[in-house]
């Protein structure tokens, strides 16, 4: 493991709370170096930073979902914020429909409504107490389905809902290289940025492979509907009224026929785009409670970013590595 870290690197990319058994594993699994040198390892199929894969293990050891809780899942940068302030809008709309000044959108982070299973809630082997929130509590994480579903299967309840949210390979890389360049508070040259495009071409990057993850989910989905929700980015940019409406629904919180003439679908989408959201003084100037700025989680939100930033023929090499993985599944990105 590496002896020298970035002060301002973020916990999960650590690997100082790591237990004497997750070493013990940790020496046991395949491991490589990301494009800045920092070690993965590969756990299941999965490749992770030892700070986040001991969370991984005690979110399995430990975490039991009740059946009203909703879990959003995703990819980093696959549009996981807009998701967690989406689903909260909506599920808790009937609050805040008096006071709308009080929401608690307008004056915290979505990652700090919505916490991370494995980022923040058992990040440094906690056991934190789940069952004071109150229900329905909505979680988030970057797990693949198998991992999610490890602990859930454990729980005496019956399957929560999970919704997932991905995005095109292409601009998720490109935003996480915009990520990473405001998380080192250093804009990184050329050569680091054709090693971070070749580990998302390999899928040795935190959570990857990109097609394993999406995939997972994609036959979760096919074959578990009324529990799994498969989002795109690019459709929730394109229709978005209709594919909230699609997301209320699998919530079983349908608009009724009065919200949707009072406009209730327009306002939560108002609240939640990226215009607003990135202009509040919470995600302008504060810093979420896992020790990260809020402003690095908003930036474009636009479709087609990569063109800015891939030649062709990287943007041909990606599309048909992905093409290839996902063939047969039914699964298209455009
Ligand atoms: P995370 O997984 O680290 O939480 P995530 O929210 O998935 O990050 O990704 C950030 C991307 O979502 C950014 O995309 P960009 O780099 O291409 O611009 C960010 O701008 C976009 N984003 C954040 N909030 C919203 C929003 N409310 N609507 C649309 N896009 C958003």
């Amino acid at each position: 493991m590496e002896g020298h870290q970035e002060p301002h690197l973020p916990n999960y990319m650590k690997d100082d709370k790591v237990s004497q058994e997750t070493k013990n594993l940790i020496s046991s699994l395949p491991s490589d170096k990301d494009f800045m040198g920092y070690s993965l390892y590969n756990y299941k199929g999965c490749w992770y930073y030892p700070n986040i894969l001991q969370a991984i293990l005690d979110v399995q050891k430990h975490f039991r979902p009740r059946n009203t809780d909703i879990i959003l899942a995703s990819l980093p940068k696959g549009g996981t914020t807009w998701l967690k302030s989406l689903v909260f809008a909506l599920v808790h709309r009937e609050k805040y429909q008096e006071n709308p000044q009080i929401h608690p959108l307008l004056s915290q982070n979505p990652h700090d409504l919505v916490p991370f299973l494995e980022i923040e809630l058992y990040a440094g082997s906690q056991t934190p107490d789940l069952t004071k929130f109150p229900s329905p509590m909505i979680y988030s994480t970057h797990m693949h389905l198998n991992t999610l579903r490890e602990a859930a299967t454990k729980s005496s309840s019956s399957p929560c809902k999970v919704v997932y949210v991905c995005r095109g390979i292409k601009d998720t890389f490109v935003s996480a290289w915009h990520y990473r360049n405001m998380l080192h508070r250093n804009k990184m040259d050329q050569a680091t940025f054709e090693l971070m495009f070749d580990g998302y071409c390999k899928g040795v990057v935190l959570y990857g492979p990109y097609w394993e993850h999406v995939l997972g989910y994609w036959k979760g989905s096919l074959e578990d509907g009324e529990n799994v929700f498969f989002l795109k980015y690019e459709e929730m940019i394109e229709e978005p009224r209709v594919q909230l409406k699609r997301l209320a629904e699998f919530l079983d919180c349908p608009f009724t026929e009065e919200e949707e003439k009072s406009g209730s679908v327009e306002e939560i989408l108002k609240l939640c785009s990226l215009r607003n959201l990135s202009n509040l003084e919470t995600n302008k100037n504060g810093t979420t409670r896992i020790g990260i700025d809020s402003n690095v989680f908003f930036r474009k939100g636009e479709v087609g970013d990569w063109k800015n930033h891939l030649t062709p023929h990287m943007a041909k090499k990606i599309d048909e590595i992905v093409e290839c993985k996902l063939q047969g599944s039914g699964l298209i990105f455009q």
